[in-house]
């Protein structure tokens, strides 16, 4: 296959945006591996080892600041295959998560993203909740989520029945694959849904079977795969990475590691659409700020007495709102201090300053 940027899913709403943003004689690419601040950015045809200029870093204020896989950005190459990464450009859409810990910092899994595959192994990964956590962090920012259910050919068929229904009750209007990279069931299903031009993620913890997948999808063993102990940390070790990847029928595909954590953002979209059936029974609460844990003439809980909102995904809705509500108060203390810091910085400039007149006069 011959590439050029459009197999990257370089789009026309991009290079007009482009037209009026950059300047200098520029090339652009895509990030399509990611070390440690050292990318690769390829240009369909060709790759490039890069980094980033110094100005990007110095004016980083935040990690999201910095390159990502899936990030458009304008290079200028100075070796064969030697680049330097001038710019980001704008964001079509960004899957990103708390950063693991307590910080207050935000992760970028992936951008430019508009299909999300979300990946639990149906043996030992089945988890409603995290599916729910998972498509929040999709619906923040206008990623389409869907729910695969993998190593099929290791459960019986009424766990997958079992699991299809819960699926189909907390999230009836998401799209779900039945997986098995064994067998390959699911497989065409899966490949249906990927179109050219058009960018797709694997996410999910370690093991479900991303790499696999993509493996499957590339028709070659590019990804080393593995099982890999989390409790012994023994076993074959696969460093896991990020990584684009064109499939042949002209989809792309970004391979992710493994996620312990799955920490909401302080973006509220994504929830608020995550639970549409809980928020739109929210609207008949007595009051418009009604929290739906104890109010009074509260709707949400008067349908949950009912049986028609369900008791797990309420459950659910709850925590991960507390949990933003923690985060968004954990930010807001970070500006305070930041601001705090830099009042400092004022003060002190204008002190040497005054001292600085007082020895010249
Ligand atoms: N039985 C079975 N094993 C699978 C399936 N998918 C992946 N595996 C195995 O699970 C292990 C972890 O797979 P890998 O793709 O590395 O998981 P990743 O960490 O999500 O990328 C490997 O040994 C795979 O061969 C599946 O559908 N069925
Ligand atoms: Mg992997
Ligand atoms: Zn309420």
């Amino acid at each position: 296959m011959i590439m050029d940027i459009n197999n990257l899913g370089f789009a026309k709403e991009l290079s007009d945006q482009m037209k009026k943003t950059s300047s200098g004689p520029f090339i652009v690419g895509r990030i399509t591996q990611e070390h440690r601040e050292r990318y690769i950015v390829s240009t369909g045809d060709q790759s490039y080892e890069a980094e980033i200029t110094g100005n990007l870093r110095f004016t980083a204020r935040s990690r999201s600041d910095f390159p990502a896989v899936g990030d458009w950005v304008n290079i200028s190459v100075y070796d064969k295959d030697q680049a330097i990464i001038h710019e980001i450009l704008p964001r079509r859409s960004v899957l990103e998560r708390r950063a693991a810990g307590n910080s207050a910092d935000t992760q970028i899994i992936a951008t430019n993203i508009d299909v999300a595959f979300i990946i639990q192994a149906l043996n030992n990964n089945f988890n409603m909740n995290r599916f729910e956590r998972y498509m929040s962090l999709c619906y923040s920012s206008h990623i389409e989520p869907v729910l695969v259910l993998s190593k099929i050919d290791l459960v019986s068929d009424q766990e997958i029945v079992d699991a299809v229904s819960i699926l189909k009750k907390r999230a009836g209007k998401v799209r779900h694959i039945l997986l098995s990279n064994t067998t390959m069931e699911g497989l065409s299903q899966l490949m249906a849904t990927i179109e050219k031009g058009m960018t797709y993620c694997v996410v999910g913890s370690s093991g479900v079977g991303k790499s696999t997948l993509i493996n499957n999808l590339l028709r070659k063993n590019t990804l080393k795969t593995g099982e890999i102990s989390t409790h012994t940390n023994k076993g074959r070790h696969i460093t896991e990475h990020r990584e684009l990847f064109v499939l042949e029928n002209g989809g792309i595909i970004i391979d992710t590691p493994g996620m312990k954590e799955v920490g909401m953002t302080d973006n509220p979209k994504g929830i608020t659409t995550a639970f549409q059936e809980i928020i739109k029974i929210g609207r008949e609460c007595k009051f418009h700020n009604c929290n739906h844990i104890n109010d009074e003439g509260c709707a949400v809980l008067e349908a949950l007495d009912k049986g028609n909102i369900d008791r797990d995904s309420y459950n659910n809705f709850i925590k991960t709102q507390k949990e933003q509500a923690r985060f968004r108060t954990t930010i807001a203390e970070k500006r305070k201090k930041e601001k705090g810091f830099g009042k400092m910085l004022k003060n002190y400039h204008k002190d040497i300053n005054r001292l600085n007149k007082g020895m010249h006069e």
